[in-house]
């Protein structure tokens, strides 16, 4: 939120005594520069610049992004929905693996497959949200998982029965609802 800068500087107003302010929708940066509040996905330098304008999100490699969770060596976060981050399509990354963030096929993605995702996210339960509702794989995306068949009390989603191979197009991508 704004608060008060020592000086005048771009996107800032000031009152009386140099008394000077970030204009809406940018937030003061050490006192020293009026930084634009950045939207889910949208390009970051700094954490402020996603948190500023929703506490929820991170900057992560120059993203800002759904904060990730990790759980048995492997990375999961949602991608793609709002800025609150309780809904999105799959992403994770599992030690080791290529690098970048692999999505989950759509193949059998249910209720207690999105159910275990959004409890190992921090959330009670889990809506399954199939084609791509939250963005596309993207061409040579990597899928991590196919057909996964969690009974609903697994830690994450690798602890599920899933398939590695997986015989998916880019329009296949797994999303939930969590809450
Ligand atoms: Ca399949
Ligand atoms: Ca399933």
């Amino acid at each position: 939120m704004s608060t008060h800068m020592q000086s005048s500087t771009v996107n800032s107003t000031c009152g009386p005594e140099s008394s000077c302010t970030c204009l809406a929708g940018f937030w003061n940066y050490r006192n020293q520069e009026c930084r634009p509040e950045v939207v889910l996905g949208g390009g970051c330098l700094y954490q402020g610049d996603c948190s500023s304008h929703n506490p929820v999100t991170v900057c992560e490699e120059g993203l800002c992004s759904c904060p990730s969770v990790t759980v048995d060596n492997t990375t999961y976060r949602l991608a793609g929905g709002p800025d609150v981050c309780s809904e999105g399509r799959v992403e994770l990354r599992a030690a080791g693996a290529a690098a970048g963030w692999h999505h989950v096929c759509d193949d059998f993605w249910e209720t207690e497959d999105a159910t275990v995702l959004c409890r190992s996210l921090g959330f009670s339960v889990g809506t399954a949200v199939c084609c791509s509702l939250f963005g596309f794989a993207g061409t040579g995306a990597l899928y991590a998982m196919d057909d996964v068949a969690c009974l609903g009390a697994e830690p994450s989603l690798m602890a599920c029965a899933h398939l590695s191979q997986h015989n998916c197009d880019d329009t296949e991508v797994a999303a939930v609802r969590c809450a």
